[in-house]
């Protein structure tokens, strides 16, 4: 591996760790230590979950059942597509959008299930994918850097892939699934990021030669990603090359998991193929003919751009740096016009079209080659996003905005097609409901609830909340989402609670009016907070 790429792997594993509100520049400027791969990324909330991967990992529980071990069964399984998404906001037309039409997308919602109030449990992109694939809470960008160093399979499975590549399935995962495009830690591609879990973990890196440099990829390779950021001349943060599909990256992934269909389908092996798209990440990079999809002129203004009322900004709001810090940005950072910030959402929306493009054609070839039968879709994305609301872009917060990201489910012999659910659904529960589905046999202490009963029937009860967190300036945020209530809690290090928020989506759903501070709400306040702190120091705490 080059010195350059490891100090780039290494400079990511500390920056969320540190979680300063320059937690993307990627120069490494401070301390680095070994301790950044530790599963202690923030010491005092993780106990729990440190624990519960340790004993997952190396410790599984006399006579218990581990995942997988379901190799004597002769009925076939179905198959699994996961399609993840890349900071893609349910900025759809199947979730109501007004902006922008997804048609491929749209297709495959009219055909299945989508939940309309589905949470991820951190709004960045490696802690989200990390509690996706391991079915638990995790508050880490690296939870498999001990599992990587061990010299045998554990006993049980650090992710849904390992049980199902454990059962006797065929396991591909291309793109970014994990948090490193291809699921892999060199440029060579040969070390997986998940371990034990995937026959096959890559991404087509076309010109770009690397996994990480595609990622960042702008269609004429002048600009390196690797180093980007700081060290590199910048560039804005889009750009609109008159280029077919495969100028950017996406392209080439749908490309390469339509030739991955065609050799799953040619196997009596079932398969678990995970393909995980780029965009809509910054740089918002997509062909100009998706640009053109949109009319700038007629994009409608950011409703909701001001900050919430009665929270403390300084707390509460970012300057939206990985957007203005990390790119050519002449206004400096946490300076957005009004102009520019039409040009970026003009430029995400561009994205959106463009991956929905590549995503159709991946559907388009599982139905030409007649798997859809026994195949069972997911849509997913790692959490939403923020084009302006709140006075900020990007990610990284506990609000509304960041938290909600699509989830879509289609089932081979699914009932109500079509129908929408509005039961809440947390990320950590599509492993132990694709193992139901499965008829594969989970780890007990999953944090996660399988959801089957909602892919039965939509109008089924939801989980009584959802959990999210995220750090910043060494803070803790933590929030639950219950049917009705929104509450954050800022903490210090120490497990100081320094600010509070509670918004009330009966009267409020674009969380504009803090009412933590309301007398009536004190009650409120106080159970939410409970919860939450169970939540917190517990791995798989449950309500239901
Ligand atoms: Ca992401």
């Amino acid at each position: 591996m080059r010195m350059s790429y490891l100090l780039v792997v290494l400079a990511i594993f500390f920056l969320f760790s540190s979680t300063t509100t320059e937690g993307y520049d990627h120069a490494p400027s401070r301390e680095i230590s070994v301790s950044v791969f530790d599963f202690g990324a923030i010491p005092d909330d993780s106990i729990n979950d440190r624990t519960a991967i340790n004993r997952a990992l190396n410790h599984p529980r006399e006579n218990e059942v581990t995942g997988g071990d379901t190799r004597k069964e002769v009925h076939p399984k179905p198959n699994v597509l996961l399609i993840c998404v890349d900071d893609l906001r349910p900025e759809l037309s199947c979730y109501g959008s007004r902006l922008i039409q997804t048609p491929n997308i749209d297709r495959l919602a009219s055909e299945a299930r989508v939940f309309r109030r589905h949470y991820v449990q951190a709004a960045i992109c490696g802690p989200s994918r990390s509690s996706m694939l391991t079915g638990r809470r995790i508050n880490s960008w690296d939870c498999w850097n001990e599992a990587r160093q061990l010299n045998s399979e554990p006993g049980q499975p650090v992710s849904f892939a390992q049980l199902f590549h454990r059962a006797g399935y065929r396991t591909i995962c291309i793109g970014k699934v994990s948090h490193l495009p291809g699921g892999v830690v060199d440029e060579e591609q040969t070390s997986h990021e998940v371990p034990f879990s995937w026959d096959e973990a890559y991404t087509p890196v076309g010109q770009w030669e690397t996994p990480w440099r595609s990622f960042f990829a702008y269609s004429d390779f002048t600009y390196n990603g690797v180093a980007s950021i700081k060290t590199d001349v910048p560039r804005l943060p889009y750009e609109a090359a008159d280029v077919d599909d495969n100028g950017y990256p996406d392209g080439l992934i749908a490309t390469a998991a339509i030739s991955q269909l065609q050799k799953l389908a040619a196997s009596d092996q079932p398969f678990l193929l995970a393909t995980g798209f780029y965009k809509p990440h910054l740089p918002f990079n997509a062909p100009k003919k998706y640009w053109d999809f949109i009319d700038p002129e007629e994009l409608p203004g950011v409703e909701n751009y001001q900050k919430p009322k009665n929270i403390n900004s300084a707390i509460c709001i970012h300057d939206s740096y990985e957007l203005t810090r990390h790119y050519h940005w002449p206004g400096g950072p946490g300076n957005i016009s009004d102009k520019e910030a039409q040009t970026l959402r003009h430029a995400y929306l561009a994205c959106v079209r463009y991956v929905d493009a590549q995503i159709g054609k991946v559907l388009d070839e599982l139905r030409r080659l007649k798997l859809e039968d026994r195949t069972i879709v997911v849509l997913w994305s790692d959490h939403g996003y923020h084009l302006g609301e709140h006075g900020m872009f990007c990610k990284d917060t506990n609000y509304e905005i960041a938290t909600r990201s699509p989830l879509i489910i289609r089932l081979p012999d699914m009932v109500k097609r079509g129908e929408s659910t509005d039961g809440i659904v947390e990320s950590i529960d599509l492993y132990p409901t694709l193992t139901e589905l499965c008829e594969l046999v989970p780890p007990e202490d999953l944090a996660g609830k399988s959801f089957v009963e909602l892919l039965k029937d939509p109008k089924a009860q939801g989980k009584e909340f959802a959990y999210s967190f995220h750090g910043r300036d060494k803070r803790r945020c933590n929030t639950i989402r219950t049917d009705r209530w929104r509450l954050i809690e800022w903490k210090e290090t120490d497990g100081t609670i320094i600010h509070t928020e509670l918004y009330d989506h009966a009267v409020d759903p674009e969380e504009q009016i803090n009412v933590a501070g309301y007398t009536e709400n004190r009650e409120v306040v106080v159970r939410l907070q409970e919860i939450l702190s169970s939540v917190h120091y517990s791995n798989s705490l449950e309500l239901e």
